[in-house]
């Protein structure tokens, strides 16, 4: 094997800038004609990392545009590889123009995400963090943007890798176990074992719930207000987002159509879902409309069952059978009404009036708890789905093997799933991935990052 990766024979270019007009437009090159390309084109290299002045000329001695030229020798660039950036005028033709004049130097047109990909192939970053990149860059708030760049700095994969060396501690631990059997094993009197096994459960448990928090961070969270006709859905989706969007009329059944709005609440990206009011005898237009609440309902990621605490004989059923698997928090509106009451068993619910404002920020404040962030900000790094499936999916090997330790003694079944986890975590940084998931997750991101 030669030092040199086997992935980089080629040379890549992409503009590094989004396309369109601007002050300055980047073309970045990297890869090990890089070096040729920037003589060819600059007439020299510049010094190393010494932003350098002058013009860039194509193949025929034209010269195309004037600029700064920065020079990266590999390993000490983002790639990892001999990297070249060229920042010309900001305007599409001159981009286009030198990517061209590179192209016929040599290099190729980058793929979607191939300069984070070279980065990880590199050892430049783990997978955790190139897909941090493409997080902070397309981040919605400033406290998830915060958090990718805390995932970017490897916060999130050192937790992750802290993890990992437990439970490799453990499975050594087994295993030297297994291994001399002349010694009678009896696991569960070892109480070193089993004070391991603990350790590891309630990190599992913290990562999780971290990575849980660090998903809806990133991706937001869905909220789904849902209720009887008239409950005052749509006056609670206009209060929450300070702004006119959806009609409030005194006639039931109101709306028919689903209305979204995105709000920020201290960096908690919620997209709240207003519905048709839910009812037995709707007519034509309304049924399709309870048919839209009802498959927005699957998508959910909490609900808001909406009730109107002034009306009298109210029934404590919802008027649709709920979700069981996100949490469903009750709001009783209208609390400003002399005739609203507070219901007998709504210890979880939330009491406010739409028509007011009264109360609203206790409701801020529980979507806030139910997505795990009450005090986001320190510690909070962002996290994507994929490593939540691979957080599970070692959690579940875990405690299986648990579960045959336990059951059976079995020490070689627990090694045997301790090493699966092991496996399914190390997905999350890249320690152990496919080329195929590597293609899926870098294919997802922007020509030229
Ligand atoms: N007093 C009082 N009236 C409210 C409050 N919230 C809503 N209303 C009134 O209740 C009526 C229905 O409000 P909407 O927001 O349209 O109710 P909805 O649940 O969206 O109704 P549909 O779309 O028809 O299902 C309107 O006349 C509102 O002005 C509140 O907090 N206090
Ligand atoms: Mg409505």
């Amino acid at each position: 094997m030669s030092g040199e990766p086997l992935y980089a024979q080629d040379t890549i270019v992409a503009a590094a800038t989004a396309p369109g007009t601007g002050g300055v437009a980047i073309v970045r090159i990297s890869g090990p004609a890089a070096n040729d390309i920037g003589r060819a084109m600059l007439g020299a290299l510049p010094a190393p990392r010494i932003a350098t002045v002058g013009a860039f000329v194509d193949q025929q001695g034209e010269v195309l545009d004037e600029g700064l030229a920065l020079w990266f020798p590999r390993p000490a660039s983002f790639t990892g590889e001999d990297v070249l950036e060229l920042h010309g005028h900001g305007g599409p033709l001159v981009v286009a123009n030198l990517i061209a004049a590179t192209i016929e130097l040599g290099a190729r047109r980058a793929e979607p995400g191939e300069f984070s990909r070279r980065a990880f192939l590199n050892d430049k970053l783990d997978l955790a963090q190139a897909e941090a990149v493409a997080d902070l860059i397309a981040s919605g708030t400033r406290q998830a943007a915060r958090a990718a760049l805390r995932t970017l700095s490897g916060e999130f994969s050192n937790a992750v890798n802290e993890l990992l060396e437990q439970l490799i501690r453990l499975r050594l631990h087994v295993e030297a176990a297994i291994d001399f059997p002349e010694e009678e094993i009896d696991f569960l009197s070892d109480q070193a074992l089993l004070g391991q096994i603990d350790q590891v459960r309630d990190a599992f448990a913290s990562l999780a719930a971290r990575a849980n928090a660090g998903r809806v961070l990133r991706d937001g969270m869905q909220v789904v207000i849902v209720g009887r006709p008239n409950a005052g859905k749509s006056s609670l989706l206009n209060v929450l987002s300070g702004a006119d969007t959806a009609i409030v009329t005194e006639v039931a059944g109101t709306t028919r159509d689903i209305l979204r709005e995105r709000i920020d609440i201290d960096g908690l990206l919620v997209e709240l879902v207003d519905t048709a009011g839910l009812r037995e005898d709707p007519d034509q237009i309304e049924a399709e409309g309870i048919r839209r609440a009802r498959a927005a309902l699957k998508n959910a990621d909490a609900v808001l069952w909406v009730r109107d605490a002034s009306a009298a004989g109210k029934s404590s059923a919802p008027p649709e059978p709920l979700p069981t698997d996100v949490p469903v928090l009750q709001v009783y509106n209208k609390m400003d009404l002399p005739n609203a009451r507070r219901a007998h068993d709504g210890d979880c619910a939330v009491y406010l009036s739409a028509k007011t404002g009264e109360g609203t920020d206790a409701l801020r404040t529980e979507l806030k708890r139910l997505a795990g962030l009450e005090d986001i900000g320190e510690g909070s790094f962002t996290a994507r789905q994929r490593h939540l499936d691979a957080l599970l999916r070692a959690r579940q090997n875990f405690d299986s093997g648990v579960g045959a330790l336990q059951k059976a003694g079995a020490g070689e079944i627990l090694a045997e799933e301790l090493r699966l986890a092991q496996e399914a975590l190390g997905e999350i940084t890249g320690r152990f991935t496919s080329d195929d998931l590597l293609g899926r997750i870098f294919s997802e991101f922007c020509i030229g990052k």
